[in-house]
């Protein structure tokens, strides 16, 4: 029974007026602070990124925003310079109870992967160790919110179901991004893989 919240990316650069801003991401900063202050136990994730990541459309010649390139182990769309470790839009949201949180696991410090899941990068063989974090706490169901619903918050709780956790995701404290329907897309996903979808 033991449920962990895990809370996905609640950045500065996520939220208006940062440089990956997700329409209404500050918005869900007191939903979310309202789950990590009854938390049995609460990670927060943090996008955590080199200034050349591979992930930038800055890092490969000609490339805008959104474009999509191949690389040796998928597709990868390219997105603004975001969330570069060390920098203010990194940062947590300034209102986030980020006092509640057991453990802070930062992701996506690699250059050459990314890392949308707080539990496998995106060549989906190298682990953040969540997992094992997560076993040794006596967790067994995962509670996913924050930001992007579509990105990082669907592929992490699609990764939880995969390793064996209950899963739902609260959906009032989390944003999409939904660029070419990728909101329908993760939904569809994340229901064919059991993954409860609350309000
Ligand atoms: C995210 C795009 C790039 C996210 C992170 O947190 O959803 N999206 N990096
Ligand atoms: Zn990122």
């Amino acid at each position: 029974m033991p449920e962990a919240l895990v809370v996905v990316d609640v950045q500065r650069d996520f939220c208006p007026g940062g440089t990956l801003a997700v329409p209404g991401g500050d918005a869900i900063v007191p939903a979310v602070n309202r789950l990590l202050a009854s938390a049995h136990l609460a990670v927060l994730t943090q996008d955590w990124h080199p200034a050349d990541h591979m992930s930038f459309h800055t890092a490969h010649r000609g490339a805008v925003p959104f474009d999509t390139i191949a690389t040796d182990h998928g597709a990868q769309t390219l997105w603004p310079v975001h969330c570069v470790g060390g920098t203010p839009g990194a940062d947590f949201h300034p209102l986030l109870a980020t006092h509640h949180a057991a453990l802070v696991l930062r992701k996506g410090l690699r250059r050459d992967v990314d890392s949308y899941s707080a539990f496998l990068e995106n060549d989906r063989a190298t682990t953040t160790g969540l997992d094992g974090y997560l076993r040794a706490r006596g967790i067994d169901a995962v509670a996913v919110v924050g930001l992007a619903l579509d990105v990082c918050v669907s592929r992490t709780a699609l990764d939880a179901a995969a390793l064996g956790y209950r899963v739902r995701i609260v959906e009032s404290a989390c944003r999409a991004i939904d660029r070419a329907g990728s909101l329908a897309t993760a939904r569809a996903a994340l229901a064919a893989a059991g993954v409860v979808l609350e309000h």
